[in-house]
């Protein structure tokens, strides 16, 4: 007697080999011979799956969910969000319209730093009431795993709440939320012209009173110019290393600047952005096996003209995340769908590597292995989709679709459809 057993349904397993994967006996998702697929779940993880025909005799589960031959994914992982801040910035997103640069923007306090005051200046209940409707808006969209990161609050008070608010998301509402620590956003308004004095107050202070009270899965940093450099971002990398926690790192965004063969050296978890990635770049994550995190919500808000470079990357066998970067500057996006299709229309992926990067390798960036795909022993995270292929969930702007998540084997069913 299973806990949960989903019958008729098109599984989109996303496990390697073809483009959507292939459950055992019913052929490649998507292929017109392909058969209806069962998925049964026992203790929060998948216990089998196959052909609905092929179902061993006297199945039975507490639960049966008859999908009447909808698409079945893996729960949707949006590994890169900033999704934890107060305030707006559509008004510099206008000055931007105008003409004005991310960086003259953030030169005149605007940009990072005017959601810093914003966050600075709300209380935990503040912070978790305007934080919470934007994960439900990805929840809603059918992602069970979501990364959250500080940044927004540069002193050890405010970086530790952000935390604090996305461990307590994670605990109130039915989704995984892992945790980065992104102090090295910004170099604060106490620090201005001092950014080595703020990353030793980083690595020496702040970092490790928030490993000491676990609030931080990994560690990130912005490594540009007018953010931290690369030697202030390897400092930062040994404190991680100290409290071992992997990195990460927003790399090669607005120039090359060597970020990613950073990270892959330290052997990180991705390097995300990447627009302008070198060829030893894309090599050096190539070597690793770092993620290559793409935003293409960002590149399309920032009106980039640059895209990463796709093509190398994919030549080089780099794997491929896709996420949403929600944030209040760069990349107002909700819908983790709606970034498969952009990182498709703008970046140049097929939507078979669109979905692959928002499940099996959006886990891997996220260092989780125990998720990301449909097979035996995984955990029992999915996505139910009043949909038929797998190729109309990217392939389509923003049209609602999801009719059920189940998360380690909990079943929540979407409002209307
Ligand atoms: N790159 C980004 O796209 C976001 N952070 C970063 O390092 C932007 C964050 C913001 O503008 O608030
Ligand atoms: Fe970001």
């Amino acid at each position: 007697m299973w806990d949960l057993l989903v019958r008729r349904a098109r599984l989109a397993t996303m496990t390697p080999g073809a483009p959507y994967g292939e459950a055992p006996g019913v052929g490649p998702c998507g292929a017109s011979g392909a058969r209806l697929g069962a998925l049964a779940v026992e203790g929060g993880r998948i216990a089998w799956l196959g052909a609905d025909a092929d179902l061993p005799a006297g199945a039975a589960a507490r639960l049966e969910l008859d999908a009447e031959g909808r698409l079945l994914t893996p729960g949707l992982v949006d590994a890169h969000t900033h999704l934890v801040h107060a305030g707006s910035r559509a008004v510099e997103w206008g000055e931007r319209l105008a003409g004005a640069t991310y960086e003259e923007v953030a030169a005149r306090g605007g940009g990072i730093l005017s959601t810093v005051r914003a966050t600075r200046a709300a209380g935990f209940e503040r912070l978790l009431a305007e934080s919470r409707p934007r994960l439900a808006a990805l929840m809603a969209d059918g992602v069970t795993t979501v990364e959250v990161k500080s940044g927004y609050g540069l002193d050890l008070e405010t970086e530790a709440r952000m935390l604090e608010v996305a461990r307590a998301l994670g605990e109130r509402l039915p989704v995984t939320v892992r945790t980065t620590f992104l102090g090295a956003h910004s170099v604060p308004p106490e620090f201005a012209g001092r950014a080595d004095a703020y990353v030793e107050e980083l690595t020496g202070r702040i970092l490790p009173a928030v490993a000491a009270r676990g609030l931080a899965d990994a560690v990130d940093a912005y490594c540009e110019p007018h953010a931290f450099s690369l030697a202030q971002v390897e400092r930062l990398f040994d404190a991680a290393a100290r409290h071992g926690l992997p990195v990460k790192l927003h790399a090669e965004q607005r120039s090359d600047s060597g970020g990613a063969a950073l990270v892959a050296a330290r052997r990180g978890l991705s390097a995300d952005h990447l627009e302008h990635l070198s060829p030893a770049g894309v090599q050096a994550l190539a070597a690793a096996g770092t993620v290559a995190v793409l935003l293409p919500g960002a590149y399309l808000h920032l009106r980039e003209t640059r895209p990463p470079p796709v093509a190398a990357l994919r030549a080089a066998g780099v794997p491929l995340a896709v996420a949403t970067d929600l944030n209040p500057g760069t990349s107002p996006l909700g819908s983790l769908t709606l970034a498969m299709n952009l990182a498709c229309t703008l970046l140049g992926l097929d939507p078979a590597e669109a979905l692959a990067g928002t499940t099996r390798v959006g886990a891997r960036a996220l260092g989780l292995h125990d998720r990301g795909a449909l097979a035996a022993g995984l955990r029992a995270d999915l996505a139910l989709w009043s949909l038929e292929h797998p190729a109309e969930l990217v392939g389509r702007l923003a049209l609602p679709a999801l009719a059920t998540r189940v998360v380690a084997g909990a079943v929540h069913h979407a409002p209307t459809r």
